[in-house]
């Protein structure tokens, strides 16, 4: 089986490719030309000799027809996207094209070269936004999409054009509806990550604060690994349908950032520093999903509980720069981040 994954130089991407390379998939990935070299998450896993890399940019047609020509993939995993929140309110039209409008990219090439290929789209709890929660109190497939920004207007064009494309074309195309998930591979602008990080960076005395804004926002906070297997999952279905997936728990930053703290022995109180320019001009209180019938018709739930999520994270921070502090050579993206209130987003 052949599978193209875009969005192979993120977190999601180099999850799901070790993923498929172990069940015996032929694995491409698909990376955009930047000035400096991004695959680090495929060292860390030791899988870059492994997968097949094609350039090309989600928001052109002509180079996805070329790669999809070439590669004449069996699943494709459109995982690509300007994933982060914060920044679709400071790039909206760029956020609209590379989140939504590349979805129809995708699906449009796959109709014309490959229409039996089965689709996966990432589409996002984001959507949601500030939504009606089901009679459990959480957010199930059934809940109204309610947009709180333009990354999560976004990402709803996307799931809508997923099914506009399964309903229209018969095609096998599916929207993961998938909430927060985390790991030692996340990208350090989001607020888990940005946490373990400072933790292990003052525990080691290479810094000295922690600024962060909302710390009373709740999300539904899952282990990345255990996700990309639920993105799978999905396409393994006799008929293609939208599945929520999350581990029914919400926690807030607040917590998020005691416990890592306490992982390398510290107080958050007394690292932690609300910084008002880093919220959001709107932001979804809480986040929490069901994922009844992932459970019920894919076989899957959650492995990895809330605490043991932040200490995978910070354990994983520690080690990594205990080694750089060592000067041994470690596959990590945090000793080139300048971090400020300017540059890390919110
Ligand atoms: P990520 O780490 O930010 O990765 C995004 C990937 O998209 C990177 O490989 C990036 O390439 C690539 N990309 C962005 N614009 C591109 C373009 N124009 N052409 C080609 N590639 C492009 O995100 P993630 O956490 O792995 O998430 C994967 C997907 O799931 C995203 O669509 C995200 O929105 C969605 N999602 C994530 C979560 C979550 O909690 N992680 C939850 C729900 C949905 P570079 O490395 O070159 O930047
Ligand atoms: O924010 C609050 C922030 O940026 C989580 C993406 O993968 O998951 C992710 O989006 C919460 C928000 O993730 C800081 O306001 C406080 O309430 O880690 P985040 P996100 O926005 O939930 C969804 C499901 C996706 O689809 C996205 O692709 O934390 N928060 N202080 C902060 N957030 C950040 N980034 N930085 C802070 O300093």
């Amino acid at each position: 089986m052949i599978a193209l994954i875009t969005g192979i130089t993120g977190q999601d991407g180099a999850w799901l490719a070790k993923f498929l390379l172990e069940r015996g998939y032929e694995v491409w990935g698909v990376y955009r030309r930047l000035s400096t070299p991004n695959f680090w998450r495929l060292q860390a896993l030791g899988i870059t000799e492994k997968v097949k890399l094609v350039q090309a940019d989600i928001t052109d047609l002509a180079s996805v027809v070329e790669v999809l020509r070439r590669v004449q993939p069996d699943e494709v995993y459109h995982l690509a996207a300007q994933s982060h929140v914060a920044a679709s309110f400071d790039m909206p039209l760029a956020t609209l094209r590379e989140t939504g409008m590349a979805v129809a990219v995708l699906l449009e090439g796959l109709r014309h070269v490959r229409r039996d290929a089965k689709f996966y789209f990432a589409g996002s709890s984001e959507m949601f936004g500030n939504t009606s929660f089901n009679s459990r109190g959480m957010i199930d497939e059934s809940c109204p999409f309610r947009p709180a920004s333009p990354y999560a207007a976004a990402k709803a064009l996307g799931c809508y054009l997923a099914r506009v494309y399964r309903e229209a074309y018969g095609m096998f195309s599916v929207c993961g509806m998938l909430f927060n998930h985390e790991s030692e591979l996340r990208g350090l602008e989001f607020v888990t990550r940005k946490i373990s990080n400072a933790a292990a960076q003052i525990k080691l005395g290479l810094r000295r604060e922690l600024r962060l804004g909302n710390l009373e926002a709740r999300r539904d906070w899952g282990y990345a690994p255990e996700y990309v297997e639920a993105m799978w999952l999905m396409l393994q279905q006799e008929r293609p349908d939208d599945y929520v997936i999350a581990t029914g728990e919400a926690h807030s930053v607040r917590e998020f950032a005691e416990l890592a703290f306490a992982e390398v022995g510290l107080d958050w109180r007394d690292y932690v520093v609300v910084d008002e320019a880093l919220k959001r001009p709107r932001d979804v209180d809480v986040l929490v999903g069901d994922y009844s019938k992932a459970e019920r018709e894919l076989g899957w739930r959650p492995r990895t509980s809330f605490r043991e999520l932040v200490r995978i994270m910070v354990r994983a921070d520690l080690d990594r720069w205990s080694r750089w502090l060592k000067g041994e050579p470690v596959p990590f993206d945090a000793p080139f981040y300048v971090e400020s209130s300017v540059v890390s987003g919110r």
